[in-house]
């Protein structure tokens, strides 16, 4: 099953949007397979964003998801990188469409309130980053058949 990372950034945390993220995400039918409430290290920052490195946001972007706690998650499902991608919005919250959660609660790219992985080898790859192997919960939902056909 297709697996992709989730963070509620430090704004969305003190807005008090974990659990509309959350409920957005399992309205849509993915199933959560790990989830971490954390203050992330200025080290983890780096590597997750060492792609960036460079780009004149850069520094402004590790000051801003090191700043407060995050909500990390990872969430499985048939094309789940794209689904949440899709849930998530445009980078720019003005060029997020109507409906997406960047649209519904976001006016600036630097406070955009939540990543999420921009591919299936990306999706593992963070997975992998943020959690241990054995954080990671495999199961079934009783209603797995209803969403995943
Ligand atoms: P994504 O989060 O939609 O994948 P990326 O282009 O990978 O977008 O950029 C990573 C993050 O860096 C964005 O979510 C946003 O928080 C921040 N960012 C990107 N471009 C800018 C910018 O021009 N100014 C400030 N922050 C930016
Ligand atoms: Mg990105």
């Amino acid at each position: 099953m297709e697996k992709t990372f989730v963070l509620v950034k430090p704004d969305g945390v003190q807005r008090g949007l974990i659990g509309e993220v959350i409920r957005r995400l399992e309205q849509r039918g993915l199933r959560l397979v790990a989830a971490k409430f954390m203050q992330v290290s200025k080290e983890l920052a780096e590597t997750h964003y060492a792609i960036h490195k460079g780009k004149p946001f850069y520094d402004g972007l590790i000051a801003y998801i090191i700043s407060t706690p995050v909500m990390a998650m990872a969430w499985e499902g048939p094309n789940a990188v794209a689904a949440v991608r899709q849930t998530m919005g445009a980078t720019r919250p003005t060029e997020a469409a109507p409906g997406t959660i960047r649209h519904d609660f976001g006016l600036e790219v630097g406070r955009n309130l939540t990543h999420a992985s921009d591919s299936p080898e990306n999706g593992e790859k963070e997975v992998a980053l943020w959690f241990r192997e054995d954080e990671l919960v495999s199961w079934e939902r009783a209603l797995d058949p209803w969403y995943f056909e």
